[in-house]
């Protein structure tokens, strides 16, 4: 029997001591849009004050790269592409030459990115990629031209300290000396904001997470009824980890037919899906540094939510 890494991974973590399910699998088709109506809420800060440091300080943005000649913008899980079509909309205004790379694990969601763009910006020369972005991206220490990577979202803050590093490292490898990386931080904010932002009262948040159950039912033919589990998530000011879980509302269990395992749900059992990290400025800092990058400059919302972080290689 040949599993995908889905399939491998859900045998890892549905038969651990602690459950857990790696939120990476949010993303099928589904959960891209169920994750566009997390973005389109007010409570969801994260993608306003992104936008507003798109909007406001694309100029400052391009300015600091220092280019002097075309580039290239890749943008690691580049989703529907609302918060970058701010500075790619500055790019093409001031006719400046760039080609724009968009990789993402959704092909729905590239189709729309590319649809949206070719509309709205049609001289806009773009090269889209669906997959795994580390696989894609190690053409781009091919290319002739400098390139600005995009990590933007605070996608960084799913991935536990060591991991984070690994991560930023292996980028690092990727790139060519003097190439730059934009990278997003949610910050360490008043902790009712963050909960908000997590425990949202429409229930789209919830929805994500149990949307991996029947991503599950779906692919590898497992029965989770979806009324017996529900969702909690919690944020540590301490530590500035957000951590989500869904919760088995019944003692129950799941059969997974593809996988040939039944699961044992005990009455209020959990199952961590995610981590979503906070940081303070000396944390990007440290992490710049740790993975080898120099800082240039942070670009900060005017609430200082969020910032972009302008990193060199
Ligand atoms: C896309 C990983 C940045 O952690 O804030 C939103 C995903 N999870 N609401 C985040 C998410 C719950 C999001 N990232």
């Amino acid at each position: 029997m040949m599993l995908d890494a889905f399939a491998q991974d859900v045998i890892k973590g549905l038969t651990a001591e602690n459950k857990f399910l790696s939120s990476k699998y949010f993303y099928d088709d589904n959960g891209s849009r169920i994750f566009q109506e997390i973005m389109n809420m007010p409570d969801y800060y994260l993608t306003d004050a992104e936008f507003e440091i798109l909007s406001l300080q694309s100029g400052k943005i391009i300015d600091a790269l220092k280019f002097s000649g075309p580039f290239n913008i890749v943008e690691l899980g580049a989703g529907d592409g609302f918060k970058t079509f701010k500075l790619l909309e500055y790019l093409v205004t001031k006719e400046i030459d760039f080609y724009y790379v968009p990789i993402d694990i959704s092909q729905e969601a590239i189709d729309v990115l590319n649809k949206n763009l070719k509309d709205r910006l049609p001289s806009l020369k773009i090269k889209p990629k669906v997959g795994d972005y580390f696989e894609i991206l190690k053409d781009n220490r091919k290319s002739k031209y400098p390139s600005l990577l995009l990590f933007l979202g605070s996608n960084i803050g799913n991935y536990p300290d060591q991991k984070s590093n690994e991560l930023l490292n292996l980028l690092n490898k990727n790139m060519k000396s003097g190439d730059k990386l934009l990278i997003g931080f949610d910050l360490k904010k008043n902790p009712i904001t963050i909960h908000n932002a997590y425990f949202d009262k429409y229930g789209i948040t919830k929805r994500f997470n149990l949307n991996l159950l029947l991503r599950m039912n779906k692919e590898l033919g497992a029965d989770f009824k979806i009324d017996d589990f529900d969702f909690y998530c919690h944020y540590n000011p301490l530590t500035g980890d957000v951590k989500s879980y869904i919760v088995s509302l019944r003692k129950q269990i799941v059969n997974i037919e593809a996988l040939k395992i039944k699961v044992d749900f005990e009455y209020n059992e959990l199952i961590w899906t995610e981590l979503s990290r906070k940081f303070a400025i000396k944390d990007i800092n440290d992490m710049a540094i740790q993975s080898n990058f120099k800082l240039n400059h942070n670009f900060l919302d005017c609430k200082h939510y969020f910032t972009d972080s302008l990193w060199e290689k």
